[in-house]
Formats: C-alpha cells, sequence, structure tokens
C-alpha cells in the first residue's frame, strides 16, 4: 500500500534541490493518521465506523465537533478509533482552552494534555494508521514542513537590499518607500548582547506577556516555545513590554541603562505629536520556528522597523497600489478593510509561494540576528521565524508618508486603529497638533492630499461623464476606460 506521507519530496523537486536531502523529512502522525489518498487502495478504513455522520466531509465534521465540551469530546472519542482521532485534533483544544483556560496549568506539549492536564504517560497511543484524512493529517503535516525551500535561492532581483547603515538624509531622500535590512544598528543595543530567552527568565519569568488571546507567564510561554507542534504557533506579540519589564529606551549616550533605541536614520516620527493620545508604537515578539506574521499592511499607514535580537526572520514582501493586485493568495474586499489569506503561513508557503515569487514586485530577504528590516508604509508583507526568535519592532510615521498618513486617517476612518478608545477623530487631532508643531510640512502635506484627491476625482468624473477627450490636459487615448488611475502610489478613494 503507498503511504503518502512524504509530500515535501515534491517541493525538493520543484525547486531542483538535492533528492537525497532528508533534512525536510516529516516524522509520522502521532496516531498514524494518513493522507486520504492512501485510502484508494487500503483494505481496511476505519471511517466506516463513524456511521450517518461519515456522509459528512472530514471538514465539517470537525466544525461540528467545535460546538462539544470537553466531556462530549472524550466521550465521543470513546466510541471509535476514528472519533478518538477526531476528537485528538489540537485545534478543538486550543478553542476549549481560550474560552475557558484553566485557573492554573503547566504547558504539557499539546493543547489536549494541557486542557486535561495529563502527563505524558498518561497520553493514550491509539493506532489510528487506516484512518485517511487529508483534514487531520494536513495540520499536522503543516507543522512539520522545513522552511529551507522557501527561504533559499532567493532569485538575485528579487533580495532585499543589505546596507551596513543610513543617514537620516540618505533614508529621507532615497530609501523611504523601499524595505531594507541594516546590518550595524541593533548590534550597538544593550538588548542585543545581553537578551535571549534564558537570560530573560529569572527577572521577568513570572511577568505576564500578551500572545494573541491570551496572557501567559513568559515562563509558560517559554515552555511552550520549546515544546509544541502547532501549526500556526501561538506568537508572543506585546505592546506594554517597555513598563513590563521596566526597560529604558533611547540612546545610551544620553541615558545610561537603555536597553535599546529606533536607529537615528528613521529619523522624527509625527505620531509623536500626539504624545500619550498616540497609537500603539511598539511590540516585543517572541516566537519558535514557524511562528509569524500572515500577509498584512502595517496599520494606519505607518512605515516600520523590525529588529531581530535572536534568531533569523524570513520576509516576503509586495508594494502595494490601487493598480496592484494583492500578493498571490491573499484577497482584499473592495475596501480594502478586510484581508483573507489561508489560514496558515505553512499553507501559503505550499500553496502559494513559488507564484508569488515569480510575480512582479516581490522581494525576499532573511534578516538576521542583530539587523533591523525597514517596511514601508503600505506594503504587503508575510514573515515567518526561521528558528526560535525574539524581536522588537517599532511603527512610526517618516515625513516621506505623512502625506498617506493623513489620507488614511482621514479616508479610512472605519479602519484606524490602535488608539485609546477615548481618543475621538484621531485625524482631527493628528492634524491640529502638527498645526501646532509642524504647520509648513502639515500645509504641504494636505496641499499634496487634496491635489491627489482632485485628479482622481477628475479622472473619475471623466469616466462616468465620458468627457474625457473635452480635458484640455487630457493625453490623446484618455478617452479610452480604464480603471488605472493616475501614476501615484496611493490609495485615495474615488470621492
Ligand atoms: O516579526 C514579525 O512577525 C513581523 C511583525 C510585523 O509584521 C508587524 O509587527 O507588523
Ligand atoms: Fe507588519
Amino acid at each position: 500500500m503507498p503511504d503518502i506521507t512524504t509530500l515535501g519530496r515534491h517541493l525538493r523537486d520543484e525547486d531542483g534541490l538535492d533528492d537525497t536531502d532528508t533534512a525536510d523529512v516529516i516524522p509520522g502522525h502521532p496516531l498514524g493518521v494518513k493522507p486520504s489518498g492512501n485510502a484508494l487502495f487500503a483494505a481496511r478504513n476505519l471511517r466506516n465506523a463513524i456511521g450517518t455522520i461519515g456522509l459528512l466531509p472530514d471538514e465539517l465534521v470537525l466544525i461540528l465537533l467545535e460546538f462539544f465540551d470537553c466531556s462530549d469530546l472524550l466521550r465521543l472519542g470513546r466510541t471509535c478509533k476514528a472519533f478518538y482521532a477526531f476528537t485528538r485534533a489540537e485545534d478543538l483544544w486550543k478553542t476549549l482552552f481560550i474560552r475557558s483556560p484553566p485557573a492554573s496549568f503547566t504547558w504539557r506539549g499539546t493543547w489536549r494534555a494541557t486542557y486535561l492536564n495529563l502527563a505524558p504517560s498518561r497520553v493514550a497511543s491509539v493506532d489510528c494508521s487506516s484512518l485517511f484524512s487529508d483534514a487531520l493529517h494536513r495540520p499536522f503535516y503543516c507543522a512539520h514542513i522545513s522552511l529551507e525551500p522557501y527561504a533559499s535561492n532567493i532569485p538575485a532581483g528579487n533580495q532585499i537590499v543589505r546596507l551596513s547603515d543610513l543617514s537620516p538624509e540618505e533614508f529621507q531622500e532615497k530609501w523611504s518607500n523601499t524595505p531594507f535590512i541594516l546590518t550595524q544598528p541593533v548590534k550597538d543595543w544593550p538588548a542585543y548582547h545581553q537578551w535571549s530567552v534564558e537570560t530573560l527568565l529569572p527577572k521577568h519569568g513570572e511577568t505576564p506577556f500578551r500572545a494573541e488571546a491570551v496572557d501567559w507567564h513568559l515562563r509558560t510561554y517559554v515552555d511552550y516555545m520549546k515544546n509544541n507542534s502547532d501549526e500556526s504557533p501561538l506568537y508572543l506579540f506585546d505592546k506594554a513590554f517597555v513598563p513590563k519589564m521596566g526597560l529604558k529606551v533611547g540612546p545610551i549616550d544620553q541615558e545610561p541603562g537603555t536597553a535599546y533605541w529606533p536607529p537615528s536614520c528613521f529619523g522624527e516620527d509625527f505620531f509623536s505629536v500626539l504624545g500619550n493620545d498616540r497609537p500603539d508604537r511598539q511590540w516585543l515578539i517572541i516566537g519558535p520556528e514557524r511562528s509569524g506574521s500572515t500577509f498584512h499592511k502595517d496599520p494606519n499607514a505607518t512605515s516600520a522597523w523590525n529588529a531581530v535580537i535572536r534568531g533569523s526572520k524570513y520576509w516576503i514582501m509586495f508594494p502595494s497600489s490601487s493598480k496592484l493586485p494583492p500578493p498571490p493568495g491573499v484577497y482584499v474586499s473592495d475596501d480594502q478593510s478586510e484581508v483573507t489569506s489561508p489560514l496558515s503561513i505553512a499553507e501559503w508557503l505550499l500553496g502559494f509561494h513559488a507564484e508569488a515569487r515569480r510575480t512582479q514586485g516581490c522581494i525576499e530577504g532573511i534578516c538576521r540576528e542583530g539587523e533591523i528590516l525597514h517596511v514601508p508604509s503600505g506594503w504587503w508583507h508575510l514573515v515567518v521565524n526561521l528558528e526560535p526568535a525574539i524581536a522588537i519592532t517599532q511603527n512610526f510615521i517618516p515625513r516621506a508618508h505623512l502625506t498617506a498618513a493623513l489620507d488614511f486617517l482621514s479616508n479610512k476612518a472605519d479602519q484606524i486603529s490602535g488608539f485609546r478608545k477615548d481618543v475621538v477623530n484621531p485625524y482631527e487631532q493628528f492634524v491640529a497638533k502638527m498645526q501646532e508643531s509642524h504647520p509648513e510640512l502639515l500645509k504641504s502635506a494636505l496641499d499634496e492630499l487634496s491635489k491627489k484627491t482632485e485628479g482622481k476625482k477628475r479622472k473619475w468624473d471623466d469616466i462616468v461623464r465620458g468627457n474625457a477627450s473635452t480635458d484640455a490636459n487630457a493625453e490623446p487615448d484618455a478617452g479610452g476606460f480604464s480603471f488605472g488611475f493616475g501614476g501615484d502610489d496611493s490609495d485615495v478613494d474615488i470621492p
């Protein structure tokens, strides 16, 4: 009977890698569940035992089981091997855990063992090798794929530029719309020399940090990081780490005992005019290998830097504009407010990476320990940790993207995020504070914005009224119908 459990081989073949390389051989499923293709020649199929429910596709069975509580799942799992395997699906137990977290718990390697507080010796090992299910096998498979084929052989034209450092003038004049990696500035940070998971634990082991929907002590999160088989590992992403860890931030020559500081090349951050009313700005990011961020653009049209203190991150990025489609495998609603992409990074890599790499505009690179990457305003990015990682990220509005931020705050009010609830009308507040501190800059940014808006409105009018040819400034062929608005990259909506 063929056993199609090492699908990774296809990847190697496609990428022309050595077929004898065993780096990405994936271990067997813990219960022996196999991908559904294996059912074709199987003499026995455990699924036959689940009766009428068997009429439903596996995905739907799993959705139904999401409505079961803990004791229902345990009872159903005792009825037959197939239901045992279905009720072992980790996502079911993760959902139960997050819905009603135990008051105290020890991380025990899986969400099920943790929720039920099962020591490893009490976790049953039931042979379900005659069960064939992609829905059960896929998450396990995705949790073990090798990232190496995706992060290697980056085409020369796709490589993110690597520089030692930049001056604020160089950044402002040439680089504020280009992703790049700086190899020097983070190497001066005390955090780079001092921080690791081991060195943070003695002081901060009992500090709670936000990891998606849960607040866990760092010690518990590190236990999780070192021992989990999640397809999309829980990612520690904490915006309050500076006060929680009692850190000082700022250049070491200005204040002793600081942990890190924004590299000087990024210059001023115009959101700082809002003082304490600014939106969330900085995050500590910790995660195991394969954790990361699915495709998104950063909030409020900000730019960002992301500094790797430990580990390394693979980045794949695309520019965005009203004329460009989103990255392969990413679907955006008409007003761009909703982004849908495959559930996990591994699924995206398996299904879309090869196409993305061939798509115009794609750039990729590895940001290694002690390096920092620049994410310009509006760029799509997917990030995956190639090894356990600690990073700090900070979002900011540089001079070159002041207009984009004003545009976002005024025209995409429903998509604004990260402000405290009591900050009403962030756009008006931002404009008022900019008027106080940088009136000239504000004026030119608002002028630029209204020119863009006017330009788009005029083109729209030309199209809907069909008077393109009466426009004195029209190009000879401007009457042709087109939804390519103007030559700029902004996302200004048609009023
Ligand atoms: O390190 C990462 O996972 C990337 C984080 C990121 O993209 C973000 O903070 O916006
Ligand atoms: Fe981001």
